[in-house]
C-alpha cells in the first residue's frame, strides 16, 4: 500500500518528483485550475473552514482523514491504485498479453477521446452545482456539497495527469480545453448532454448525485478494466470517492421523502396543495424529478448499438463493469438480443455483443438505480401510503441518444402520438410551475442542527460527529 505524499506541491503517488518535465507541465496547469475553481467553483464559502475528508492512502479501507480545510487549500492530487505485478489484458482481442504502460499508437486518439470525455464531466458538475451553497437546507448538506465538489475537482486532476503524462502536446492542449468549456455555455458547452443541464435546486442536486454520479460509477468501472494500466488504476481509485457522491444523493432523496410522509401523516392528507402549503414536496413532483434525471442520465451510455463501443471492447480499451462476472471475455461472434425500432415497429434483433456493450452497461445501471426506488417504496409503505409507488420510467422515455431518441414514448414505455406526448410532458417532468414551487422552498439554513422545511434531519453525523456539529465553520 502506498502512502500519499502531501509534502509535494502536487500531492501524488506516481513519483512525480522524478519526472521533472511532467512535474513542470502540471505545475503550469495548477494555477489555471485554481483560477477556474475560484471563478467557476462554489460561489461563496471559499474562505470558510469545511469539514472535509482527504485521501491518505489508496487502499480501499481506511484511506480517508477528516479535518477542517478551506476549499482552495484542499490537497488536490494524483492518486492511482497500486500496480499489480505481471498484470495481463483480460478481455477483447489481446487477452493474455501484458497490459500497456504506454499508449499504443493505434489507439491513441480513441483513448484520448475517452479520457477527455470522462475528464469533461468532472468540472462540468462543479460548474452546475456552483450556486447551491446559497440555498443549502443545512450545513450538513452544505458540507456534503463541497465534499462532492472538491472530489470532482480531484477527478479532473486524475484525467489531466493522464493527458499530460501520456499524450504529449495534444494532451496538454486537451487539459487546457477542459477548463475552457463550460456547462451550459452557448458557444463552448460541455461534451455530454446531462452536464449542460442546470442544477439550480437541491432536489435536482440529489437526483443528479443519485442518477448521474451513478453513470460515473458504471463508466469508471468500465474504464477500470482498461488494458491501458494507468487509466485502469486511476479509475479504480476514483471509484472509492464516487461511492460517497451516490450516498449523498440517496440520503438526500430519502430525507426529502421522509419529510413529505411525515407531513402527509400529520395532516392526514395526500392533497398536493396541502402538502405544498406545509412546505414539503409532494411525491408526484419527486417522481417528476426522477423521470427527468434518470432519462437524461440514460443517454450518457451512448447508443444501444455502437461501433465505438465494439472497437473499444475489441481493442481492450474499455471493458464491461465487473468484467470478471462474465463467462466469455472475448465475445467475438456472440450475440445479444435486444429491441430495435425499425420501420416504425419494435422488433427483437440479435446484435453482436461487442456492439451492444453500451446497452449491457446501461442495463446494469438501471438495476442499480432500482435499488433506491425499492427502498423508498418501503418507506412509503411504512408510513401507510401504499397507494403511492415511485418508479423508474421506461428506458425508452424521453431519450435523445440511440434507438429511442426523439420518439414520443410515455413513462410506461408505450409509443404514443406526438401530440399526446407534447401535451403530457409537463405532467411527467417538472413543469415551470413545479420548478417555481421548488425554488420557493430553497432557502438557506445555516444554523447548525437546523434543516429547511422540505427535508428531514439526517439521523447520523459525518465520521461519527454530532448531527449539529458545525460542518462548515461560519465564524472565520
Ligand atoms: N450527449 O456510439 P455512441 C461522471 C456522442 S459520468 C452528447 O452512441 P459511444 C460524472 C458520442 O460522444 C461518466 N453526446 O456512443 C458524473 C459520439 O460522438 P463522436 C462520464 C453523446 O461513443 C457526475 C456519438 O454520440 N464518463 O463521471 O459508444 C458528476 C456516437 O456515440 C452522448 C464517460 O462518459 C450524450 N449523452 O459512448 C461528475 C466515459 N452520448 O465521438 C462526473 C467516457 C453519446 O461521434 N465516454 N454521445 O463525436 C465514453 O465511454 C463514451 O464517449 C460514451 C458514449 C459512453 C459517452
Ligand atoms: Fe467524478
Ligand atoms: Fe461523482
Amino acid at each position: 500500500m502506498s502512502k500519499l505524499d502531501y509534502k509535494e506541491r502536487i500531492p501524488n503517488n506516481v513519483d512525480l518528483s522524478n519526472d521533472l518535465s511532467l512535474q513542470r507541465a502540471l505545475e503550469h496547469w495548477q494555477p489555471k485550475f485554481k483560477s477556474w475553481w475560484q471563478d467557476m467553483g462554489p460561489d461563496g464559502f471559499q474562505s470558510y473552514d469545511v469539514y472535509l475528508r482527504t485521501a491518505i492512502s489508496v487502499d480501499a479501507a481506511g484511506w480517508a482523514s477528516y479535518g477542517k480545510v478551506k476549499m482552495p487549500d484542499y490537497r488536490w492530487g494524483i492518486f492511482l491504485a497500486d500496480p499489480v505485478k505481471d498484470k495481463k489484458i483480460h478481455f477483447g482481442d489481446n487477452i493474455g498479453k501484458p497490459v500497456w504502460q504506454e499508449v499504443p499508437g493505434d489507439y491513441r486518439s480513441v483513448l484520448r477521446r475517452l479520457i477527455v470525455t470522462q475528464g469533461d464531466t468532472e468540472p462540468a458538475s462543479v460548474e452546475q452545482q456552483r450556486l447551491l451553497g446559497k440555498t443549502c437546507p443545512s450545513i450538513f448538506d452544505l458540507r456534503n456539497l463541497f465534499q462532492v465538489n472538491v472530489e470532482e475537482g480531484r477527478h479532473l486532476w486524475a484525467m489531466v495527469y493522464l493527458l499530460h503524462a501520456y499524450f504529449g502536446r495534444d494532451g496538454r492542449e486537451e487539459a487546457e480545453a477542459l477548463l475552457e468549456r463550460n456547462s451550459g455555455d452557448d458557444d463552448n458547452p460541455r461534451i455530454l448532454g446531462t452536464f449542460n443541464e442546470p442544477i439550480s435546486d437541491w432536489v435536482s442536486f440529489y437526483m443528479f448525485t443519485y442518477f448521474t454520479d451513478r453513470d460515473g460509477k458504471y463508466q469508471l468501472k468500465s474504464l477500470a478494466e482498461s488494458s491501458f494500466d494507468p487509466l485502469a488504476r486511476t479509475c479504480q481509485f476514483m471509484l472509492t470517492e464516487e461511492a460517497h457522491h451516490m450516498q449523498v444523493g440517496e440520503l438526500g432523496i430519502t430525507r426529502m421523502i421522509e419529510k413529505t410522509l411525515q407531513i402527509m401523516k400529520e395532516l392526514k392528507t395526500d392533497s398536493i396543495d396541502n402538502i405544498r402549503r406545509a412546505g414539503a414536496i409532494d411525491l408526484n413532483t419527486i417522481q417528476k424529478y426522477i423521470n427527468f434525471w434518470f432519462s437524461s442520465s440514460l443517454d450518457l451510455f451512448g447508443s444501444e448499438i455502437s461501433t465505438n463501443a465494439a472497437t473499444a471492447f475489441a481493442n481492450g480499451l474499455k471493458g464491461r463493469p465487473d468484467e470478471f462476472r462474465f463467462e466469455n471475455h472475448c465475445e467475438k461472434n456472440t450475440l445479444f438480443k435486444m429491441e430495435n425500432f425499425i420501420n416504425n415497429k419494435i422488433v427483437i434483433q440479435d446484435v453482436p455483443i461487442r456492439n451492444a456493450m453500451n446497452e449491457i452497461t446501461r442495463k446494469a445501471y438501471i438495476d442499480d438505480c432500482a435499488i433506491g426506488i425499492k427502498r423508498w417504496n418501503r418507506l412509503i409503505n411504512k408510513y401507510g401510503f401504499e397507494e403511492f409507488e415511485l418508479s423508474l420510467p421506461s428506458h425508452k422515455f424521453r431519450r435523445s441518444i440511440g434507438i429511442w431518441a426523439n420518439l414520443p414514448v410515455d413513462p410506461k414505455g408505450r409509443i404514443i402520438s406526438k401530440e399526446l406526448y407534447n401535451n403530457a410532458l409537463a405532467s411527467w417532468v417538472p413543469s415551470e410551475e413545479d420548478k417555481q414551487f421548488i425554488n420557493s422552498l430553497m432557502v438557506q439554513e445555516l444554523d447548525p442542527g437546523k434543516t429547511a422545511s422540505w427535508t428531514s434531519k439526517p439521523k447520523r453525523g459525518i465520521n461519527n460527529q454530532e448531527i449539529d456539529y458545525d460542518y462548515v465553520e461560519l465564524s472565520h
